[in-house]
């Protein structure tokens, strides 16, 4: 693993990045491209539509036997590719890097491998290596070449066959042999900018392997996280997926044409270029103003030439981004800590870009925290905007008689030097206490593998008042936190504090056991996929008909509970919980591959476990509410054959009480507190530090 580099960004978050490759963060958009002999089909077998599953994976979803798939090599002949017209057309759309699928899921090779004939050179009467090609076309006009590489094979004969999910085991063989072609496409295709591996379930020292020799052979490729095992540079969010929170790693948003495929597909319905265009822009600005990569699929034809309505959409973007362009490129990702609808921020830097889509229809816009001046503010393409301050808070003020742009007004705001983002006060803050539920998190996204990912947290902030000069604060923790090593900024000076020792004490926020009554217990079947697209937020009515909820009358508190489970299957567990007055509740849950746990529709804690631990136990702190709590558990299984899950109560529960010595605070009325840990030898892997409270 490469060093582990935190820097600060303007609002002083943290960010973690394993390989900060600036050229990688800075490019912002980037082509994808999916294309192979699934394109020569163009989604159609035996003259009818396959209508289920995504185009480029026609061979399983249409159900073609392996031979009469490979035989449409022998008809792959596309004329009409030329590698510099893509890369000209990546450039006219404002990309700054191309990502090639070197072999997809069928494993047909699209580059010349020495170690199958399945390939574009050896099985096609084309037999030109097409990836060669675009790599070459790509230096020769400046652009980044990455590639795609998928991890499943179905066509290698030692490797396992389809599956429904994609997921599956690399056996030895097959690993090898991914191993030797990655080799042959590090050495033999010049730089490599980065290398997105997709699918499969490896073992630790399977993505580990691979990550390292991708790292030997070319130390400035950047790894996707798909390679599993959090073995990565930069996170991938699940397909077409748009985080809304803020992320402290380097990252990025795979997205399609159309959610329902990547490759070609001849009778997909495309509707009309201007909407398509404008839906893509919005997606591009909310990845790069929360500070990713926008890797935006094209999937050309059989014959190698590009769908005309892909090229007409991605003129037009090149289009806005030579007007637009300087609010995305170069920039900085949103420094507020809130993020507000309808409106996305880049940062420059003292220049800060708005990009709404509310004006001039609202009256104002209200720039929560920003604190300095405004020295100027504009249009972007002309016009100036009136600002001014209300109740201390700055606003821009929209024109009634201007057009709205589409889909987008951008509005540049000339800072003076100095200017700061005022940290944000939790609604329900309590004086001198920092606590996980009130602080604004940051994220990253841990995946063991696609379907066992899910955004963890790596850092959380809090604004707090406070009118001495200095603070002692105390450190409240658990036995969960015990041996971390965190590092605890205030006012931007940083500590290193290991959680080990202090005093065993028992808070008055404490609850003692009989404060807090069970109620009824109700379970529910859950999905496959592990958390990309959280839990938390969402209302819980057991007892509705249709709900699928049953009520668990046999439950038992504090034993361990076995269920037969499929693999890539969880369990929602829901416990009603009656609490005499406010406070923080121990509890002990057990789970197995990875657990959410969600209070009263608020993330407490949400991780995966290593590969390989069937059950495993923790303390966490429940911050109740007086009367009626939702205690949710989703209880994933990933590997196992059953489920092993249990919740139990804190008998004899005490917390450690360190001090954490003595902190300077700035002359100002808010303040910052930041923690996340020390160094953290894997970047997106979740800090879990949920029973931490901060006390002065
Ligand atoms: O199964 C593949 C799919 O075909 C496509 O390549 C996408 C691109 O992100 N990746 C997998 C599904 O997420």
């Amino acid at each position: 693993m490469k060093v582990l580099i935190f820097f600060l960004l303007t609002t002083s978050c943290v960010q973690a990045a394993v390989k900060p490759d600036k050229c990688w963060l800075d490019q912002k958009f980037s082509m994808f491209i999916h294309w192979g002999l699934y394109s020569e089909l163009g989604g159609m077998w035996a003259g009818k539509p396959v209508t289920s599953g995504y185009s480029e994976q026609i061979q399983a979803h249409g159900g073609i036997f392996g031979d009469w798939y490979a035989a449409v090599a022998g008809r792959f002949l596309p004329g009409c590719w030329n590698a510099d017209t893509v890369v000209a057309l990546a450039k006219k759309a404002g990309m700054k890097s191309v990502v090639f699928t070197s072999k997809h899921h069928d494993g047909f090779c699209m580059y010349h491998s020495k170690y199958t004939d399945y390939n574009i050179v050896d099985a096609t009467p084309f037999g030109r290596d097409v990836m060669k090609e675009l790599a070459e076309a790509c230096r020769r006009q400046g652009m980044r070449f990455g590639v795609y590489f998928s991890l499943i094979d179905w066509h290698f004969p030692q490797a396992y066959p389809i599956s429904s999910h994609n997921a599956d085991p690399l056996t030895p063989e097959h690993y090898e042999y991914n191993r030797k072609q990655v080799e042959e496409i590090l050495t033999g295709y010049g730089p490599v900018s980065e290398i997105w591996f997709d699918m499969g379930s490896l073992t630790l020292q399977q993505s580990r392997g691979l990550y390292r020799l991708v790292d030997s052979l070319q130390p400035g490729c950047m790894i996707s996280g798909r390679l599993g095992n959090d073995c990565s540079d930069f996170s991938v969010m699940a397909d077409n997926e748009y985080p809304e929170e803020k992320i402290g790693v380097p990252w990025q948003t795979a997205a399609s044409f159309f959610d329902e495929t990547w490759g070609y597909r001849s009778w997909q319905k495309r509707g009309d270029p201007r909407v398509k265009t404008a839906e893509k822009i919005k997606s591009l600005v909310k990845v790069v103003s929360r500070g990713g990569n926008y890797l935006l699929n094209i999937g050309p034809k059989g014959d190698g030439s590009i769908v005309s309505f892909e090229r007409e959409v991605l003129e037009k973007i090149g289009k806005w981004l030579e007007k637009y362009g300087e609010g995305i490129y170069g920039t900085q990702r949103n420094p507020f800590d809130r993020l507000y609808p309808g409106q996305e921020i880049t940062l420059k830097g003292d220049c800060m870009y708005i990009f709404t889509d509310s004006l001039p229809d609202l009256q104002s816009i209200r720039l929560d925290g920003l604190r300095g001046n405004i020295l100027a503010a504009s249009y972007v393409g002309g016009g100036e905007i009136r600002f001014g301050r209300e109740n201390g808070e700055w606003h821009l003020y929209g024109k009634n008689d201007r057009q709205p742009e589409s889909p987008f007004t951008v509005i540049c705001l000339q800072l003076a030097r100095g200017w700061k983002i005022e940290p944000l006060l939790s609604p329900g803050k309590k004086h001198n206490l920092l606590v996980p539920a009130e602080a604004v998190p940051l994220y990253a996204y841990s995946s063991i593998d696609y379907y066992t990912g899910f955004r963890s947290m790596i850092a959380y902030t809090w604004g707090f008042e406070e009118a001495a000069p200095k603070i002692r604060p105390v450190v409240f923790y658990t036995d969960n936190e015990k041996g971390k090593d965190i590092c605890m900024r205030v006012d931007g000076k940083e500590k290193r504090i290991r959680l080990e020792g202090g005093r065993k004490v028992k808070p008055a926020s404490l609850l003692a056991g009989e404060k807090v009554k069970p109620g009824k217990t109700w379970i529910k079947n859950s999905g496959s996929v592990f958390g990309s697209r959280p839990l938390s937020g969402k209302k819980v009515y057991p007892g509705e008909e249709g709900s699928g909820w049953e009520e668990w009358t046999g439950f038992r508190w504090g034993a361990i509970q076995e269920r037969k489970a499929r693999e890539r299957s969880s369990v929602l567990l829901l416990q009603e919980l009656e609490a005499e007055k406010a406070g923080d509740w121990m509890v002990e849950v057990g789970s197995g591959n990875g657990i959410q746990v969600i209070l009263n529709g608020e993330y407490i804690s949400v991780h995966t476990s290593p590969r390989g631990q069937v059950y495993n136990r923790e303390t966490v702190l429940l911050p109740l509410k007086k009367g009626k709590n939702q205690l949710l558990l989703k209880l994933y299984n990933r590997f196992e054959k059953k489920l092993c899950f249990s919740l139990d109560t804190c008998e004899n529960a005490f917390i450690y009480r360190l001090e954490a010595g003595e902190y300077l605070l700035k002359p100002e009325k808010r303040h910052r507190c930041e923690v996340h840990l020390w160094h953290p030898e894997v970047p997106n892997r979740a800090m879990r530090l949920n029973n931490l409270r901060i006390k002065w």
